[in-house]
């Protein structure tokens, strides 16, 4: 039997979402809140991290009952074990990412591409430099060919520790070689993940969870990092612009392409196609004024650091954005792809285009991209773009409200310039109070949730509490379509970020970037605590991930965690059917690392938590509370 559909109102905060839901259920078209509706209640061992399919011995399930799995597990062993590999999903999705871009350094390097070249060469020679390249009388392909190999070895197992061990402090480093915790090879780690949680091999809870924070770190400073830093070494490091967010950047008048998914090398292309002229001339001479590219989740957010381009919306709009009826392509790379896109589309004109051998769609035309052809297929999809144009039923479009305005563009780079030079004026504005503390909310949307009714609550009440805010990911859109990321957000935040953020011309929430590009906020943090000569973890910061569903999601909150972040979820991953795995994430590892995780689905609780945290550890640091 089919649920009562729930009201539109209890979806989503916005009037765009509202409205596309509306219309799909007008059209009978299907969304990520049906399908939800159809898997609840979920099953409550798999909730608490109590089943196990590791082995044909199981499936087991533990309970009061039978409180050992076949082999003798018990549920501290089997909850571990699980959210070892959740995590373990996440750090390889990004570090995968990651590699992805260092292949394309690689082609550039051997002359294999012509669509991509270095255009950040000084950022590459700094990294070169703080990886212990030499740079001095070398070609910046001389340069480039050692990052690529340095970055190469980061993944593999010959190493002591990955490259950007070298921006850690250095308590943190002792923390981490004390425990056990240093990542040495990205890859490595994910497959002693795989290896350790096979029947037989790490059978303590505690242990595990060590090795899933190392797992995570390797994203954070390995995979991560270096997809972020190749990424602006190859397509430009972000500085500030203007751009514009919601659904009604889709255009009535253009021929509309979303790029979705995670990856720039891919959607960047697609960009560059679409404003050559014979496309546009193409696109014109089929009645449309132009061709729009606009963006979806992390891909759309690495586009819009760095090139402007408007973004559409945020996960939960990514079916939303087809429902416009006024979509003539999806092009997609990899991860957080709902499959259901491709069903959508094909109740529409809609291409749907996948282009990553690593991630095929049933159902998409498939181009194979890759640095050698990149443009070519580019071409080849705009202009299968352009030509569905004609093939749009303008009687199904409907494209909701205007766009709204947004600033971009903040690499730390971008924001030591704006500085004037250095992170001094950051640390004194810290050190007065007028910056009392910074946090940094990430991630995604959950159709558990109302869609950003807690991404944008929380932005909100920690302006006004003086603290400011960092937003990447999913969070982006939503803080956009909010208002939060114009200079004029000033107006609801405290008095010192209305001075300091009124006097720099930049709004109190700054977007950072994509999911991989938390990695420069744990470069922020790093830089920060060396500036001040201390840890990470005596730094009054913290981390938040309202509205999270993903692996990549958990990767990012542990290392976080295992970097000294505080850092707040608004609920908790399936671990609660293990006391000891929930203390230890809750609590213990406070004592282990200096930051716990803290789960808090209301916004205005989690904002006083942070300014609880943010209060002590000014305190610690002798600064005024
Ligand atoms: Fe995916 Fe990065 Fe989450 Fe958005 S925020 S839903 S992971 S796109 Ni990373
Ligand atoms: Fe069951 Fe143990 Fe096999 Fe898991 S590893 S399915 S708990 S027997």
């Amino acid at each position: 039997m089919a649920k009562e559909p729930r009201p539109v109102e209890e979806l989503s905060i916005w009037e765009d979402a509202r409205a596309m839901i509306r219309k799909a259920r007008k059209e009978g078209i299907e969304t990520v809140h049906e399908r939800l509706d159809q898997q609840t209640p979920h099953c409550k061992f798999c909730e608490l991290g109590t089943t196990c399919r590791n082995c044909t011995m199981g499936p087991c399930r533990i309970s009061a009952k039978a409180p050992r799995g076949v082999c003798g597990a018990d549920a501290d062993v089997v909850v571990a074990r699980n959210f070892g590999r959740f995590v373990t999903g996440g750090a390889a999705g990004h570090s995968d990412h990651g590699r992805d871009l260092i292949e394309v350094l690689e082609a550039i390097v051997e002359g294999e591409t012509k669509d991509y070249r270095i255009t950040d060469e000084p950022k590459l020679r700094a990294i070169a430099a703080e990886i212990g390249v030499a740079t001095e009388g070398r070609t910046v392909m001389e340069v480039a060919r050692d990052v690529m190999d340095a970055f190469y070895a980061d993944f593999g197992s010959r190493r002591k520790s990955i490259s950007f061990l070298c921006r850690v402090p250095e308590k943190r480093k002792a923390i981490w070689a004390k425990l056990g915790m240093t990542p040495r090879g990205v890859d490595r780690e994910i497959a002693e993940m795989m290896h350790r949680t096979h029947m037989g091999c790490d059978n303590d809870a505690p242990n595990t969870m060590i090795h899933a924070a190392r797992t995570a770190l390797a994203d954070g400073w390995g995979g991560s990092m270096i997809g972020t830093e190749l990424s602006d070494v190859i397509f430009g490091t972000p500085t500030p612009k203007m751009s514009t967010a919601n659904l009604a950047v889709i255009k009535k008048d253009q021929v509309n392409i979303l790029v979705h998914g995670h990856n720039p090398v891919v959607s960047e292309m697609i960009l560059a196609a679409a404003r050559e002229p014979e496309l546009i001339e193409q696109a014109k001479k089929l009645g449309a004024t132009g061709i729009n590219v606009a963006g979806l989740c992390c891909t759309g957010n690495e586009l819009l650091m760095r090139q402007g381009i408007p973004m559409a919306g945020n996960h939960l709009m990514t079916e939303l954005a087809i429902i416009t009826g006024a979509v003539e392509a999806v092009v997609v790379d990899y991860q957080c792809i709902m499959p259901s896109l491709v069903q959508i589309s094909g109740c529409y004109h809609t291409k749907f285009i996948d282009t990553a051998a690593k991630a095929r769609f049933t159902g998409a035309i498939h181009f194979d991209i890759h640095p050698h052809n990149a443009m070519e297929q580019a071409r080849k999809i705009v202009g299968l773009a352009v030509q569905g144009f004609v093939e749009r039923d303008p009687g199904r479009v409907d494209i909701p409200g205007e766009p709204v305005d947004i600033m971009t563009g903040f690499s730390n780079e971008a924001v030591i310039k704006a500085l004037g030079g250095s992170l001094d004026p950051l640390i004194q504005a810290i050190a007065s109070g007028d910056i009392r503390g910074a946090v940094g909310i990430v991630g995604c949307n959950n159709p558990k949730f109302k869609q950003d009714s807690m991404n944008v609550g929380l932005a909100k009440e920690l302006i006004k509490k003086d603290i400011l805010v960092l937003v990447t990911g999913c969070v982006t859109t939503a803080a956009g379509k909010a208002g939060l990321l114009l200079p004029s957000a000033i107006d609801q935040a405290g008095p010192g970020l209305r001075k300091i953020c009124g006097s720099l011309g930049i709004p109190p929430v700054l977007h950072y970037g994509s999911c991989v590009d938390n990695a420069r906020i744990l470069q922020l943090c790093a830089a920060l605590a060396n500036g001040l000569g201390v840890d990470i973890s005596d730094l009054p910061v913290g981390a938040s991930s309202p509205e999270w569903y993903s692996e990549k999601a958990a990767a990012i909150g542990l290392y976080a965690v295992a970097s000294g972040i505080y850092t707040h979820l608004g609920h908790p991953p399936n671990i609660l059917g293990s006391e000891t795995v929930t203390n230890l994430a809750v609590s213990g590892l406070e004592d282990l690392v200096g930051a716990c995780f803290v789960i808090e689905p209301d916004p205005v609780k989690a904002a006083e938590l942070f300014d609880i945290r943010i209060r002590a550890k000014r305190k610690g640091l002798g600064l005024s509370e």
